[in-house]
């Protein structure tokens, strides 16, 4: 089984196996956690993703490079839908965490840790954003040991701890 915590801070100091990226069909970097990951894990990064995926990804698919000076080994990028750009069918926000466990489940990571994606810039709301993550990585049939839902900022942090405790069989969330 999968355990499952909520984590307060930044997701590019996480010491796991693979870090998620919230990125976006052009797979060039960006703004939010995207610039975050870049900045810290050096150009590497990005020109794996250049190698990797000449033509981007689609919104709900995810793939991986490796994690440059990060702590973690592996970034899994994946493409969350644009709320803001009327992008809501939340099928494919699932399929993003999905995929990434099934990225990471064939790289072997025992650890993940997630942000919150399409929640930030793609204007996803809020506590919606927080279930489809919880209930999405809790119904994931995969091999990752740990998953960490990374929070930036005290109100999200306090709100997936709320969810976590609400799921049937998760013990309470621990940071
Ligand atoms: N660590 C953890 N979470 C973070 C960090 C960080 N360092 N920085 C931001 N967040 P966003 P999206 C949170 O906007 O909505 C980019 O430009 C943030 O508070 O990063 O999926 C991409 O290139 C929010 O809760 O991603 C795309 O163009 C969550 O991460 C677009 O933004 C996601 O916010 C993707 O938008």
């Amino acid at each position: 089984m999968t355990a499952i915590t909520a984590v307060l801070g930044d997701i590019t100091g996480q010491r796991v196996d693979a870090i998620v990226n919230a990125a976006n069909t052009a797979m060039r970097g960006g703004g939010g956690v995207d610039g975050a990951i870049h900045r810290a894990g050096g150009p590497s990064i990005l020109r794996e993703c250049i190698d990797r995926f000449p033509d981007g990804l689609a919104a709900g698919d995810a793939g991986w490079t490796t994690a440059g000076e990060l702590p973690a080994r592996w970034v899994i990028h994946t493409v969350g839908p644009n709320y803001a750009a009327g992008q809501r069918d939340r099928s494919l926000l699932q399929s993003c965490y999905r995929r990434s466990l099934q990225i990471a489940d064939e790289l072997g990571a025992r650890s993940v840790a997630f942000p919150l994606i399409s929640a930030g810039v793609y204007g996803w709301p809020r506590e919606d954003a927080i279930a489809a993550a919880v209930d999405t990585i809790a119904a994931a049939d995969t091999r990752v040991a740990e998953v960490r839902i990374v929070a930036f900022g005290r109100d999200n942090y306090e709100a997936v701890r709320r969810r976590l405790e609400g799921q049937v069989g998760q013990g309470p969330a621990t940071a």
